[in-house]
């Protein structure tokens, strides 16, 4: 198996912790996605996104469908509705973080009310309370695929500076809890950075 990505994405972090937690060995493809390796990206991927998973003939694009694949192939447990719709959570703060970052890297200052800024700013608020929520109600006990996507935005936002740990001291408290699970260390976006 062999997994396309970066070493600071979130999305492919949740894959990683993944393959880790699963005791599944795979080669890791470290792409610099906005730099010299966008022409390999080009190759990989016609979205231009990451991660994308190989396995034998298998390209499986999409962290989401890396997942069921994964779970087929692996014999991981299944995702519940109420388990897809804390995934749709996740991955809406993470985009709308992620479209904050690359306009913020585009040289725009994000903090001004615009629109497009007010509605990303609002989406992650909301989610993120939510969140907050529901790791309070212990909704993210078990370390399932739905808590390594948690654990991968909420520390990536903190990572990027686009969240702040104080918004969100259950969150916060959750996220040391789970330090000492297989493949958090080796995939720290700050030892990449
Ligand atoms: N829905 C996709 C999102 C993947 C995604 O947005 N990846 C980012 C890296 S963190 C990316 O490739 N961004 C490239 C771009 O937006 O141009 C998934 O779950 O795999």
């Amino acid at each position: 198996m062999k997994l396309i990505g970066s070493a600071t994405s979130p999305y492919v972090r949740r894959i990683r912790l993944l393959l880790a937690d699963a005791g599944q060995g795979y080669e890791f493809s470290d792409l610099n996605i906005y730099g010299e390796d966008r022409e390999e990206l080009r190759r990989q991927n016609p979205t231009l996104k990451i991660p994308v998973l190989h396995d034998g003939d298998e390209v499986i694009f999409d962290s989401r469908v890396i997942y069921r694949y994964l779970q087929d192939k692996l014999d991981l447990p299944g995702i519940n509705w109420k388990q897809e719709n804390l995934l749709t959570m996740i991955d809406g703060a993470n985009d709308s973080m992620v479209a904050l970052l690359l306009t913020q890297r585009s040289g725009i200052d994000i903090s001004e009310d615009k629109l497009f800024y007010n509605l990303q700013r609002e989406r992650i608020e909301q989610t993120l309370a939510e969140l907050e929520k529901l790791v309070a109600d212990d909704a993210f006990e078990v370390w399932n695929y739905p808590a390594m996507c948690l654990y991968s935005m909420f520390d990536w936002g903190v990572f990027r500076g686009l969240l702040d740990t104080a918004g969100y001291p259950h969150l916060s408290a959750w996220l040391a809890e789970q330090q000492d699970r297989p493949g958090i260390h080796s995939s720290d976006p700050r030892t990449a950075a």
